[in-house]
């Protein structure tokens, strides 16, 4: 994934890599004016408060140790902290013992949900795997539509209600039609919605409620697509769709372009969800599995 991700994260590299050595230039010395400028950068990159505040005291504490003596030390130092936080949680997608796999979709609109399932199919596919899909966002017909047309191009079976239907219901359907079926991995795509709205957060509630009781241990995982543009923003969706409906995953998309790549340590270190996927582009294999020393090291790249 490093070709990919390395463009991605170029924005946020330029801060790390270009401003600390920087900085690193002109004050010698970790000192506390030094670890103060340090800091900022770290929240210029968007790494949260929270993230930057527990690396500068590491960091003090590691310096009077003598650990840190130069600039490549910093460099290494810094990147051995964000792997380390990247690597406390289990990356690796949950699957059902036996029958099929449901992965529950979510997330506010537009930021990539309907595209994240239509790829996760695909590379579902590409591993011999029987794909269904749910299309329980009935609020538009576009939205079917749109999944309909990715059921198509990668060869999965597709269950749909009537637009305006519960979507409840058509995810009741659809674990009935993939355990019937012998499905491996059931996606189940959901109508985007505002993490502030509580009517819509609870209507989601229930249409993951009405999986686990029709299955129980489903679904597996629950993905929260985050558009990793979005920066900080992205620490509060995670956090409502957490109570919401136990977020297990986060699908992080979008990540190619002008990504703010650095909210990623921001949102482990603050909500706690490991990412476990990525989105790179708009095509169906523009998505890889989530691996924080890649990741890293597209954070710290040089020759930008
Ligand atoms: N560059 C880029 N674009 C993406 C990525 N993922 C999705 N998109 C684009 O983002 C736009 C919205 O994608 P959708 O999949 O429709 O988003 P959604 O969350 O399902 O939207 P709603 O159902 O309306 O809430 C589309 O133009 C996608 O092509 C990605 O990883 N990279
Ligand atoms: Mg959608």
């Amino acid at each position: 994934m490093f070709g990919f991700i390395k463009r991605g994260l170029q924005k946020t590299a330029r801060i790390l890599t270009s401003d600390i050595l920087g900085l690193f230039r002109i004050r010698r010395k970790i000192d506390a004016e030094f670890l103060e400028e340090l800091e900022e950068i770290l929240i210029k990159a968007d790494l949260g408060p929270k993230f930057a505040a527990k690396v500068i005291s590491d960091m003090q504490r590691d310096y009077k140790d003598r650990k840190i003596e130069d600039s490549s030390a910093l460099l290494a130092y810094l990147k051995e902290k964000f792997r380390a936080n990247l690597r406390v949680r289990d990356t690796s997608l949950r699957f059902a013992p036996e029958g099929p796999t449901v992965i529950l979709v979510a997330g506010v609109n537009g930021v990539g949900k309907t595209t994240s399932i239509g790829k996760l199919a695909w590379f579902f596919r590409n591993q011999g795997k029987k794909v269904m899909l749910a299309a329980s966002d009935t609020y538009r017909a576009a939205a079917v539509e749109q999944l309909d047309l990715w059921s198509r191009r990668v060869g999965a079976e597709i269950v749909r209600g009537s637009q305006g239907g519960d979507p409840a219901a058509v995810a009741f359907d659809a674990v009935d039609a993939a355990r019937a079926r012998g499905a491996h991995v059931l996606l189940v795509d959901t109508a985007g919605r505002l993490h502030t709205r509580e009517n819509l957060m609870k209507e989601l509630g229930k249409i993951k409620g009405v999986i686990s009781k029709k299955l129980p241990g489903a679904p597996h995982e629950v993905l929260l697509v985050l558009d990793a543009t979005t920066g900080q923003n992205a620490v509060e969706q995670a956090r409502t769709f957490k109570d919401v409906i136990d977020v297990t995953g986060l699908f992080l998309a979008k990540l190619d372009g002008t990504a703010k790549g650095g909210v990623v340590l921001a949102i482990v270190e603050q909500i706690e969800i490991p990412v476990k996927l990525v989105g790179i582009g708009e095509k169906q294999e523009d998505v890889e599995v989530f691996d924080p020393d890649s990741f890293v090291e597209g954070l710290f790249q040089e020759k930008i």
